[in-house]
């Protein structure tokens, strides 16, 4: 058996300031707004801060660089349209701190790739282009012209286009990612990774095969005029904070809410809301009807168990299976054999609770279903996102008002970049329209996707990465395996507006390409102020334009960088007009009009306040594009994640204070946390049984089929209540643990919340000292804030 395991950056250890409290009851309430705007305040100071946030989300202002939860219809924005974790995704773009040149001359390479991720975000926005040449201990500054030059040579000399691997985070605009993929294409490569594999892959191929388009099916008003809404694996409260203002509205019109999540989050409880007067003096709102404390990975099992009592009980809609569905027979038959002792050992449910779900969705007319991480990280998510669908199918969820599928997306534009082609998949008639417009034949081969790109750099198959946006090394499973391939990269380049752990471990020569962020004003081309467009989770593609100075006069756009890419590494071939583009992304528009489906007058309509819905046949006419051009039934067996004794099942998942690997702080104020990352959160009795203690220090080390052991070290074990054998701990710290080949069937999505692991007591590590709180401890006193905890516990 052989051992591997990042060596984690030394800073990350020992937080020894980590204190633990009670969980929250309720999430937002007057402590969100406070500390939204303290920690922009901080960084921004106070005019910039007020001339930032009353720009965000508005018809005339910048798309929030946060999720990608949609806006109202511009007849219905608050002056203040965005939550805390929006003003922190802000404020890490807009803040003054700065990395300069003399930042780089400043720090070796030896000595960054010694920080944390925290340590690094924080430094503050890069300002100019930097380059690490081979064998070099520093990054030192390079002009632009220079850093084309440098790529334009570097993929020139590749053996095959199929060396090079573009990757996409989805924060890309559309005007930016289609030039991107454009390029991409035209250089001769399918090699379009995203940050959409590691996220909602399992979504868009599941929905795709079953209603024909793998997006959600409702409008924003919708949400507002549901019976019930069923989340399932979905944190609102902290990754889609405007999501439970939505809901509270659907509340106030008497809709119902299941949630459906091994921990109680504090926003599927109760939510109070900071922009009204009963979520400032008030209680707030209790959302939840229903909390299924579901174990990891038992959803297919619960979804196929609601779903044979409504067969059972005669609660089908029989007019929409018979006029739009196929395969209803034979999903019928499979129902009826489900195995019930199956049912509740996946799920650790009792079939009481699982009829009461089942008799709320009997009684509803109009059910929205929505889902996010919880579902799609695990080997059989596909299988489970089409089990959501069949249960959606056998109700008539689908095309009416009210109703339908909703996968709840993450990145702001990680929709957009997908519409736009970026899509290591694309299918054929996207490039038969590249074809039609541009006269070249791009490549037909599928490129490489998130996984596939990390093996074709491991095995040398693939010698130079490139990343608008993300933070890749960090990101992606196996941190051990990823940053030794990347190591491999002959030439690493990176579109990024601030430090990350992708700039510090790199291939033998790097590039950093210093980006403008969305708050700010894009003046490319000399002209006006140039507007990017985006699209939200429910389709809506609407304008973008920053109001700030940029934080550096050397900041260029992402499409001012594709587009010189371009010009440096395949110059006119095909004659695309790529200076044309780059003065004026209008240009653009127009060829997005005439290439992507849905489009047509696009630079038009997306001039219009709120801009325009993208088309969705099963949405608008109940049409299903599928291979049976109707709504297709599929069957899975229910089965039960085999976790060997001694052992649990870990989710890697959020804290309230990160943006996926951008850590704003080391607090996650719901779950009773503060001060720090390195935690694992166990059930208490689990904590009895393997013979541990709260407090504890614990290696965590999982266990895969390959035979290797792979560890993060030295997490604090929590007490918590999620249920027995499921136990959960953050993102990126984790990722060292997720097997490479551990991944979604038929999505090649990484399975980031199903890891087999122990916890072995840490060298040294006997249970922390549990007493009395520290100064500056959770805070009681404010109703929206974690209640002490009896015992409160002070690990140091
Ligand atoms: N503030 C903030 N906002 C964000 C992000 C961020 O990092 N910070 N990230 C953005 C991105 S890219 C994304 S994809 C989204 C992510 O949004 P979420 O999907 O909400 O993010 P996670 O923290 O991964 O939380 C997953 C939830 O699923 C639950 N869960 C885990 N395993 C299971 C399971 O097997 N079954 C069920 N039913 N539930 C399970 C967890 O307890 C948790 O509540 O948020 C976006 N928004
Ligand atoms: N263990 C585990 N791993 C996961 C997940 C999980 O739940 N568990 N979730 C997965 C998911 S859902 C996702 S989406 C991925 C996220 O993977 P990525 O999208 O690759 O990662 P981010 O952390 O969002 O990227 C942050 C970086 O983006 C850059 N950036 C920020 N704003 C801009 C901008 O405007 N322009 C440019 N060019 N750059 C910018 C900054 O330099 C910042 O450091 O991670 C995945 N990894
Ligand atoms: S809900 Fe998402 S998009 Fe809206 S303000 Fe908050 S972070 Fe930004
Ligand atoms: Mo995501």
């Amino acid at each position: 058996m052989s051992f591997m395991g990042r060596r984690a950056p030394q800073k990350d250890i020992d937080e020894s300031e980590l204190e633990v409290g009670g969980t929250a009851h309720a999430a937002a309430g007057p402590t969100a707004v406070a500390v939204s705007m303290k920690r922009s305040i901080e960084q921004m100071g106070v005019r910039r801060t007020a001339q930032t946030l009353l720009k965000l989300n508005q018809a005339d202002g910048f798309d929030c660089q946060g999720c990608a939860w949609p806006d109202p219809d511009p007849s219905h924005r608050h002056t203040a349209e965005f939550c805390e974790n929006g003003a922190k995704a802000v404020t890490e773009e807009a803040t003054l701190r700065r990395v300069t040149p003399a930042f780089f001359a400043e720090h070796p390479m030896a000595d960054l790739a010694e920080k944390t991720d925290y340590w690094l975000g924080q430094q503050g926005r890069i300002t100019e282009p930097m380059v690490l040449r081979d064998g070099a201990t520093h990054y030192e500054a390079i002009s632009w012209d220079g850093a084309f030059d440098l790529i334009g040579r570097q993929l020139n000399g590749l053996a095959s286009p199929d060396e090079a691997i573009f990757y996409t985070s989805g924060r890309t605009s559309n005007e930016a990612a289609f030039a991107y993929q454009l390029f991409v294409r035209a250089f001769g490569t399918n090699n379009l990774p995203d940050c959409s594999n590691m996220c909602h892959e399992s979504t868009s191929v599941g929905l795709a095969e079953v209603i024909g388009i793998g997006k959600a099916s409702v409008t924003f008003d919708d949400v507002h005029h549901a019976d019930l809404i069923v989340i399932a694996g979905q944190n609102p409260g902290t990754n889609h904070p405007r999501m439970l203002t939505a809901l509270e509205e659907a509340k106030a019109n008497g809709t119902k809410i299941i949630a459906i999540n091994p921990l109680k989050e504090a926003g599927l409880v109760r939510f109070k809301n900071p922009q009204n007067v009963r979520g400032v003096l008030g209680n707030g709102t209790g959302m939840a009807d229903l909390h299924l404390a579901v174990r990891i990975n038992g959803d297919l099992a619960l979804f196929q168990a609601i779903s044979s009592l409504l067969l059972e009980w005669g609660e089908l809609d029989e007019d929409f299976i018979e006029q739009h569905t196929f395969g209803f027979e034979d999903y019928a038959a499979h129902l009826r054999r489900l195995d019930w002792d199956l049912v509740l050992a996946s799920t650790g449910l009792a079939r009481d609770e699982i009829e009461q779900a089942a008799r709320m969705i009997a009684a509803s007319e109009k059910t929205i279903y929505c889902w996010a991480m919880g579902i799609t990280q695990h080997k059989n998510a596909v299988a489970t996102v089409k089990e959501i669908a069949n249960l959606s199918f056998l109700r008539g969820d689908i095309g009416k008002p009210g109703a339908g599928l909703f996968p709840v997306r993450g990145h702001s534009n990680v929709q957009g970049d997908r519409t736009m082609g970026i899509w290591e998949r694309a299918p054929e008639h996207f490039l038969d329209a590249i074809r039609a417009e541009f006269g070249f034949e791009p490549p037909r081969e599928h490129g490489h996707d998130a996984v596939a790109a990390i093996k074709a750099l491991r095995d040398g198959r693939a010698k130079f990465f490139f990343g608008m946006g993300g933070n890749f090394v960090a990101a992606a499973p196996d941190t051990g395996v990823t940053e030794d391939a990347f190591r491999k990269a002959e030439l690493t380049v990176h579109v990024s507006t601030k430090l990350n752990r992708s700039h510090v471990v790199t291939g033998k020569q790097a590039l950093i390409l210093p980006a403008l962020g969305r708050s700010e004003k894009d003046l490319t081309g000399g002209g006006a102020p140039q507007r990017v467009t985006v699209e939200d989770s429910l389709c809506s593609v609407h304008s973008s334009v920053g109001p700030l100075e940029p934080a550096s006069a050397h900041l260029r756009s992402e499409v001012d960088i594709v587009c010189s890419m371009a010009q440096a590494t395949i110059g006119d071939r095909y004659g695309i007009p790529w200076s044309a583009f780059r003065d004026d992304y209008s240009e653009i528009r127009h060829r997005i009009a005439r290439v992507v489906p849905g489009c047509a007058a696009y630079d038009e309509k997306v001039a219009q306040p709120g801009g325009f819905v993208l088309p969705h046949p099963p949405r608008d006419t109940r049409t299903f594009p599928t291979a049976k051009d109707r709504a297709i039934f599929t069957c899975t067996p229910t089965s039960v994640l085999h976790v060997p004794e001694g052992r649990l099942l870990l989710q890697t998942m959020r804290s309230h204070d990160q943006f996926n690997t951008t850590i704003y702080g080391l607090d996650d104020r719901y779950r009773g946390i503060k001060n720090g990352r390195r935690v694992v959160f166990v059930n208490p009795d689990d904590i009895v049984s393997l013979g541990l203690e709260e407090g504890q220090m614990v290696d965590i080390i999982s266990e895969w089929e390959d035979g290797v052991e792979r560890q993060a070290p030295r997490f604090r074990v929590v007490s918590y209540d999620t249920p027995r054998g499921c136990t959960g701990a953050y993102y990126p710290e984790t990722n060292p643990l997720v097997p490479l080949d551990s991944k979604a069937d038929g999505s090649n999505q990484p399975a980031y919340k199903s890891v087999v692991v122990r916890l072995v007591p840490a060298d040294g590590g006997p249970a922390g000292p549990i007493g009395g709180v520290g100064a500056g401890a959770v805070a009681g006193g404010e109703g929206d804030e974690p209640k002490r905890s009896p015992q409160p516990t002070h690990l140091s």
